[in-house]
């Protein structure tokens, strides 16, 4: 390849355009009105506006965004994260265009999409599903007999849903009763089906993915696994690698797992399965993530291998650069999503970054989206930057954490550090004793 287009911006753009040049390939960013200083727009080899600050005058402007591509001549397209990441369509019409979409073929992002699909494929592929209603339900009265045989409380989804959203926690039949039209309706709203399904809920789990990856000759090995337990209203606030849960047991066979999900559907490219882990172990597969994740750094740092180049890599047609005997896992690793927002009422809070200062170690990875001066708008995700600490241990980890956040300064915006230097001295958090519902709990 010799020249790529982002289809992203903020820090996953910066990331990606340091390994495009690294790898001597040009790169082109599209930018909207409102993010033309940001620290990507200036380090890509050319930048193009894409049009007005919302999303869907921007950034979700898949028709725009094709047609700079055109112009450009670009070989490819790394979507990034977010926005068109797992857009089947979108990932279709960049093929009809005969440019390289950086990611799994269109039907494999189009199959993982719908929720329902995907448990019925990986049920067939014999992974482990959580017991459910496995398929679309056509009446609040089969929702009602389905969750009293599956037994309270379940979990009300949407089809086309994921990552939290279009879901609802029905502890009895009474809120599944109240949650169920509005549900449908929102779904609908949202994802344009509304469609939903039950699941049996399971409760003090752990979120537990594991990385992919698979090459156009047929080869899947995994990166290990990332335990993004410690979530707030389904936004990831802190993963780590090894999860400081799991038995070396159970550890190698969620791996075996989530290879055998990723062979049943001949994956290609990046991807993460994502597994509910309860008390006991038992674990089962939510739902697979067909892009390049936030949280990836984490991989990267106990494995020292570049997902970004193994993903253009393999987009390009190149068979995986290490077997699975040659990926090691080394130390530990903990990322840190440092936002724009209020720390007592956890909402946005926009505005000019006046100060940005941190110390550089070694052992620490900082992947920013902005720079002193800039400011942080309201039309965008509010995360700022993740800080992603690497040591043999987690003890060292967590020490390390603490030093540079208590010495981290910012500036003009509010921002989630004070929570993360409550977390690092809880004795549970330290312990590695914890659940998806600790934030909630945590005083
Ligand atoms: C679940 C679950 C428990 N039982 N499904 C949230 C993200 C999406 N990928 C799937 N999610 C969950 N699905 C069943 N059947 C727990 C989660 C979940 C979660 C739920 C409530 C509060 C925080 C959570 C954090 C991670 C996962």
């Amino acid at each position: 390849m010799r020249k790529i287009l982002i289809a992203n911006r903020g820090e996953i753009a910066l990331r990606i355009i340091k390994t495009c040049h690294q790898m001597g390939i040009e790169t082109v960013a599209i930018y909207s009105e409102a993010d033309i200083e940001m620290p990507y727009v200036k380090a890509a080899s050319k930048a193009v506006c894409v049009g007005e600050p919302p999303v869907n005058k921007s950034y979700l402007q898949s028709d725009k965004i094709l047609e700079i591509a055109k112009s450009e001549q670009v070989d490819a397209i790394h979507p990034g994260y977010g926005f068109l990441s797992e857009n089947a369509d979108f990932a279709k019409s960049t093929k009809n265009e005969r440019i390289i979409f950086i990611g799994p073929d269109a039907e494999t992002i189009k199959l993982m999409g719908d929720k329902i699909v995907s448990r019925k494929t990986m049920e067939q592929a014999g992974v482990p599903v959580v017991p459910g209603s496995g398929y679309g339900l056509k009446s609040i009265e089969e929702a009602c007999i389905l969750s009293a045989q599956i037994e309270y409380p379940v979990m009300l989804k949407a089809s086309s849903g994921g990552g939290g959203i279009g879901m609802v926690l029905c502890e009895n039949e009474q809120a599944l009763i109240k949650s169920f039209a509005s549900t449908k309706s929102r779904a609908l709203a949202y994802f344009g089906s509304d469609e939903v399904f039950i699941e049996k809920y399971i409760a003090e789990a752990r979120h537990v993915e594991v990385q992919i990856f698979g090459d156009h000759e047929g080869n899947i090995v995994h990166l290990f696994e990332r335990d993004c337990s410690i979530q707030r209203r389904h936004q990831k606030v802190i993963e780590e690698s090894p999860s400081p849960f799991l038995s070396e047991g159970t550890r190698r066979k969620i791996y075996e797992t989530a290879l055998k999900a990723a062979k049943a559907v001949g994956y290609t490219n990046a991807g993460t399965i994502e597994f509910i882990v309860d008390e006991k172990e038992n674990f089962y597969f939510l739902e697979m993530n067909t892009r390049l994740q936030v949280e990836h750094p984490v991989t990267e740092m106990i494995t020292g291998v570049d997902l970004v180049e193994w993903q253009i890599l393999i987009a390009q047609g190149e068979p995986l650069p290490m077997q699975q005997s040659q990926i090691k896992s080394s130390g530990h690793a903990m990322e840190f999503r440092l936002n724009a927002e209020d720390p007592v009422r956890f909402l946005p809070s926009p505005g000019k970054i006046t100060k940005l200062v941190w110390n550089e170690m070694p052992g620490i990875r900082i992947d920013a989206g902005y720079q002193e001066g800039d400011t942080v708008t309201p039309y965008y995700d509010p995360m700022i930057a993740k800080c992603i600490f690497h040591g043999e241990t987690r003890k060292e980890v967590i020490n390390a954490a603490e030093g540079f956040l208590k010495n981290l300064q910012i500036d003009g915006i509010k921002t989630n550090a004070p929570l993360f230097l409550n977390i690092l001295v809880n004795d549970d958090f330290v312990k590695g004793i914890y659940t998806t519902n600790f934030l909630s709990k945590l005083r």
